[in-house]
């Protein structure tokens, strides 16, 4: 694969850049979190989005350190807002973790360093697992969770509902958030059982007193009904597509 060696050399020489899309509150419109997204910046190919080259990155193990790049650059760029902006203060920001990255030994230890490095607060960054963890071994899992809460951050299941595992981790893994995935969220209005099934995972994480981001959000009518339904916030088009650094600095900044 071309494109193996191109990522090695962009991960090396700064070619990836993250986007920020906020996750707003349904109930104030506040903006709460953000969660970063990766794009590198190929000087023949453009931008590249991360469903070209974090598959890649994946097979390659390359992950890694894309990985590590990306939490660092998301916990500097917090840190930044935490001090400037108002609306920045008490802003979280969200981390896709890839499964492979969770699987490695110093994971937790590598995640303490970079928090201690930025000078981010813990309960300022939540990491995205996915249900695809469940695949690993549960005993190794739970306590690898257990680690990385103790060091203070937040935990989010991400795209919730499109994974086959059964649901009994969720009594097991230190959880904060479910994040619907978007495939119901774009049904509203149009499916009654996609509305149906939202509703139930909202009572379900209240039950566990989870919070819930739905995503996807492209609609004032999606808006109104998930909140209604009782998610605590949304994401999507909607609201902001994902920015440049500097695009939802101005957009803080403005909301001061
Ligand atoms: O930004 P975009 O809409 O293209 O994101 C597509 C997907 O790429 C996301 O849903 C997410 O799963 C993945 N992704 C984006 N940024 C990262 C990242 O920094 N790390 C990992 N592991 N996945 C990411
Ligand atoms: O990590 P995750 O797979 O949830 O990444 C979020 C992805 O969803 C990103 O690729 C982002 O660009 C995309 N996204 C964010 N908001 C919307 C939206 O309103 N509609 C659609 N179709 N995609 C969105
Ligand atoms: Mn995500
Ligand atoms: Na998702």
């Amino acid at each position: 694969m071309e494109l193996e060696g191109d990522l090695r050399w962009a991960i090396d020489h700064g070619q990836l850049r993250l986007h920020y899309q906020p996750i707003v509150s349904l109930e104030s419109g506040r903006i709460r979190e953000a969660e970063a997204l990766v794009r590198w910046e190929h000087p023949k190919r453009g931008l590249i989005p991360p469903a070209k080259f974090i598959p890649i990155a994946e097979e390659t193990g390359l992950i890694i350190p894309l990985g590590k790049w990306v939490l660092e650059e998301a916990c500097r760029q917090a840190r930044d807002w935490s001090e400037t902006t108002k609306e920045g203060a008490a802003m979280i920001i969200g981390v896709n973790l890839s499964t492979r990255q969770f699987q490695q030994n110093d994971i937790v230890d590598d995640i303490a360093g970079v928090l201690g490095r930025s000078g981010l607060p813990p309960a300022h960054l939540k990491l995205e697992i996915t249900e695809s963890l469940m695949a690993l071994s549960p005993d190794d899992t739970v306590a690898k969770l257990h680690d990385l809460k103790a060091l203070g951050v937040h935990l989010a299941v991400d795209d919730f509902g499109t994974g086959y595992s059964s649901m009994s981790y969720l009594a097991n893994f230190p959880l904060d958030t479910l994040k619907i995935d978007r495939s119901f969220v774009q049904r509203i209005g149009e499916q009654p059982e996609a509305e149906a099934i939202i509703q139930a995972v909202i009572t379900l994480a209240k039950t566990l007193n989870l919070c819930v981001t739905s995503e996807g959000v492209e609609t004032a009518e999606q808006k109104e009904v998930l909140r209604k339904m009782g998610s605590d916030r949304g994401q999507g088009y909607l609201f902001s597509r994902p920015l440049t650094a500097a695009a939802f600095s101005e957009m803080l900044s403005d909301r001061d």
